[in-house]
C-alpha cells in the first residue's frame, strides 16, 4: 500500500500511498522513542519540503515507526535527543550519518542548532494539511509537533501525551505552547506545561488537542482514510481554509500568506491578464468590462 519515495535518509522513512495523493513521513528511531537529533530534523525538513512541492500530493501523515525492538514501546516522537545535547545546544555526532556530507565549516555553522522551529513553520505554512498520527508517546518537542499539525489522530491503547520541557530546562514558548492554548484553553495549556502530567488519547480528544482516538490496529487505516477524504476535495478550497484558520493567529505573516494565495487566484482572471497585456502593449488598461462585484 505504501511505496518508498527515493531518499538517503537514516532517521526518517518516507513513503507515498499507492495511487493516493498522500505521503507518510515517520520518525525511525523507535529504540529512543523516536527522539530527534539534528540530522533527524534536517531529514524531516527535507521530506516535508519534498511533499510540499508535489502538486499531486494533498496530505501528509506524520508519524513514528515502532514498536521498539528493545521493549515493544510505541512513540510518535519524544522530542530532542538528550544524549547529544551539549553545553550550547544539540550536537552533530560522528554517528549522525545524515550530516557527514556537510563540509567542516557548514557543520560548525550548524552546531548546536536543532532546526525544529523551521520544521514547525514548514508544517504551519505548507498549503496542505499535515496529520499527526500518534501511535505512542508524544513528548516534549514531539508533543509540540503534534500540536502544530493540522489534525491529530491517536492510538487508543498506546498514545500518551506529555510535556517534559521544563523538566529538562527547555521551553517551546512559541507555537508549542501558544497554539496549544488556542486548542485546549489557557488554564489547561499551563497545566500541561507546569505540572507535566501524562494524558491518554481519550483525554487529549476530550480537551481538544486531538481529533479522534481509534484502536491501534485501525490507526493507519483511519489516517489514510482521512488523507483520502482530504485529497478528494478541492485543493484550492483546502489551501484557502488552512491559511484562513492560521491567519487570525499569525498576524501580518498570516495575512501575507493568505494574500499570496489571493494574488495567485487573482492572476488567473481575465482582468489580471488585461493589466499585464496593457503594460506589455504599452497602452492604458481597459477594465470597463470587469464589474465592481458586490
Ligand atoms: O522543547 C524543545 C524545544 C523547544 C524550543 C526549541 C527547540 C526545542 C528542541 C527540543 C525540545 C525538546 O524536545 S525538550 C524535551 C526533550 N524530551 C524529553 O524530555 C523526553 C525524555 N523522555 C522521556 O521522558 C521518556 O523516555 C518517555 C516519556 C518519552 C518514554 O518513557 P518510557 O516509556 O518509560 O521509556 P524510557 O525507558 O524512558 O525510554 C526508552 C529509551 O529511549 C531509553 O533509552 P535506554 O534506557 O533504552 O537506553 C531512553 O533514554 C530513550 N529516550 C527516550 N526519550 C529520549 C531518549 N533518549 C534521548 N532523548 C530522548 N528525548
Amino acid at each position: 500500500r505504501w511505496d518508498p519515495v527515493e531518499n538517503d535518509f537514516d532517521d526518517v522513512t518516507y513513503h507515498r500511498a499507492h495511487e493516493a495523493g498522500a505521503v507518510r513521513i515517520a520518525f525511525d528511531r523507535p529504540e529512543l522513542r523516536n527522539a530527534f537529533r539534528p540530522g533527524t530534523v534536517d531529514e524531516l525538513y527535507r521530506a516535508l519540503d519534498h511533499a510540499r512541492k508535489q502538486t499531486d500530493v494533498g496530505c501528509v501523515l506524520l508519524t513514528g515507526n515502532g514498536p521498539s525492538s528493545k521493549d515493544g514501546g510505541w512513540a510518535f516522537c519524544s522530542g530532542g535527543d538528550q544524549s547529544v545535547r551539549g553545553g550550547s545546544g544539540y550536537e552533530y555526532r560522528g554517528d549522525d550519518e545524515a550530516d557527514t556530507a556537510d563540509s567542516a565549516d557548514v557543520r560548525e555553522a550548524k552546531a548546536g542548532r536543532l532546526h525544529i522551529l523551521e520544521v514547525q513553520r514548514l508544517i504551519r505554512f505548507m498549503p496542505k494539511p499535515v496529520i499527526a498520527v500518534v501511535p505512542g508517546w508524544a513528548v516534549g518537542g514531539g508533543h509540540s509537533l503534534h500540536v502544530i499539525c493540522d489534525m491529530t489522530l491517536a492510538s487508543e491503547e498506546h498514545a500518551k501525551f506529555l510535556q517534559t520541557d521544563p523538566d529538562v530546562a527547555s521551553f517551546d514558548a512559541g507555537f508549542g505552547s501558544a497554539y496549544l492554548a488556542r486548542q485546549v484553553g489557557q488554564k489547561k495549556a499551563r497545566e500541561i506545561f507546569f505540572l507535566g502530567k501524562t494524558y491518554s488519547a481519550e483525554e487529549a480528544v476530550e480537551m481538544g488537542m486531538a481529533n479522534e482516538a481509534v484502536t491501534h490496529e485501525e490507526l493507519e487505516n483511519v489516517a489514510l482514510e482521512w488523507a483520502e477524504a482530504i485529497t478528494s476535495k478541492s485543493p484550492t478550497a483546502i489551501r484557502m481554509l488552512k491559511f484562513g484558520f492560521n491567519a487570525v493567529d499569525d498576524g501580518m505573516v498570516g495575512q501575507q500568506v493568505f494574500a499570496g494565495e489571493a494574488t495567485r487566484l487573482g492572476y488567473m482572471t481575465d482582468e489580471a491578464q488585461e493589466g499585464r497585456d496593457a503594460f506589455l502593449e504599452k497602452r492604458d488598461p481597459d477594465f470597463d468590462e470587469y464589474p465592481w462585484h458586490y
